[in-house]
């Protein structure tokens, strides 16, 4: 007897072999994947832009020509996911369009503001380091594009931790005026950054399936806590504190208690009604009006090589 679509399918998720974009794939899977992973494009993409935001404020040439790497490696992340969601049968324009139409999530961390240079340093240190903890697992993802984009992505972020990271040591070992830019700005960002993760697992609606279809492979509280159990010991390098009473190391689970994160503040942010939420969508949508012109000049060239190359 033949072995069904769904059959085949199934014994590949199980076996480890990846889904490719001509296979055939339940309706549900292409759609929880054309979900997270559109998701994930526009959050790179949107991600620029706090960042950005302190490019000509950076305070040496080194500092500003780390700052333009890093937020140029976010737009070419944007661009892998872009395409790898493409492959799923939705066009870049159709996505874009949804996020436009403020239809589409991204990350929360984007809509709080970057309000000092320490700022810059605590995205890379705890928004890029959360990044690396849930993205690394993705690399084993059962969709191939999504798979092979994020190792590519992962060894950026992984810069780009560093790059927090050293800016935070240097503010540390600073002023004391340093030192409190620095400390405030990992009171900011430090919540937030757990919120990255999402719900806690008895509260998230899609990780069971995900991890059953083995496109996430940990839940988003395994994943949590796993970030907070390295960010102690790395607060502990910059000598600065964590903001939570609550952190304390539980002998008999070998982990890190935490206190209870505000799911208000993330279900508010989710809405819209974020600090950010309204400056960074029409940020957007103003960006990708002024580039009109050069995607039109693109497609016309492309039409006329095209069109060369049929004459020749
Ligand atoms: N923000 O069932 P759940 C970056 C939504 S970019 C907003 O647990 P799932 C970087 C969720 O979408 C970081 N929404 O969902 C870039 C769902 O809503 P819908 C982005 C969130 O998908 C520049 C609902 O809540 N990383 O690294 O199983 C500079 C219920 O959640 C959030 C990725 O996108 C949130 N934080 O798990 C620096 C990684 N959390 O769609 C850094 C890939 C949850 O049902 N994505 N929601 O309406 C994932 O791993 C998963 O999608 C999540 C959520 C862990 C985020």
């Amino acid at each position: 007897m033949h072995a069904t679509e769904q059959e085949l399918f199934d014994s590949k998720i199980s076996q480890e072999i990846r889904i490719e974009p001509k296979d055939w794939m339940p309706e549900e899977y292409r759609k929880m994947l054309i979900r997270q992973m559109s998701q994930h494009a526009h959050s790179e993409i949107v991600g620029m832009l706090p960042e950005g935001n302190w490019i000509t404020r950076a305070p040496s040439l080194r500092r500003k020509a780390t700052l333009i790497a890093k937020v140029q490696d976010e737009a070419g992340h944007g661009l892998y996911l872009y395409s790898a969601t493409e492959t799923l049968g939705i066009t870049r324009d159709e996505t874009i369009e949804q996020l436009h139409a403020g239809k589409a999530k991204y990350s929360s961390i984007f809509n709080y503001p970057t309000l000092t240079w320490a700022d810059i340093g605590a995205i890379g240190w705890l928004v890029d380091g959360a990044a690396i903890m849930n993205q690394v697992p993705l690399c084993r993802a059962s969709y191939g594009p999504y798979a092979r984009a994020m190792i590519r992505i992962c060894k950026e972020e992984s810069f780009h931790q560093r790059q927090g990271f050293e800016i935070l040591l240097t503010l540390s070992r600073g002023s004391e005026a340093q030192r409190e830019m620095c400390q405030d700005a990992i009171n900011r960002w430090w919540w937030p950054s757990l919120m990255m993760f999402g719900p806690n697992d008895d509260a998230s609606p899609n990780s069971q399936r995900s991890m059953q279809w083995k496109i996430k492979r940990f839940s988003n509280d395994e994943l949590r806590q796993k970030f907070v159990d390295v960010c102690v010991d790395q607060a502990k390098v910059l000598h600065m504190d964590l903001p939570d009473k609550d952190l304390k190391w539980n002998p008999d689970s070998g982990h890190y208690d935490f206190g209870e994160i505000n799911w208000d503040e993330f279900y508010e942010v989710l809405k819209g009604n974020g600090p950010c939420n309204h400056e960074r969508l029409e940020a957007r949508k103003k960006a990708h009006e002024e580039g009109r012109w050069v995607r039109e000049a693109a497609a016309a060239y492309a039409r006329k090589k095209n069109h060369n190359h049929a004459l020749i």
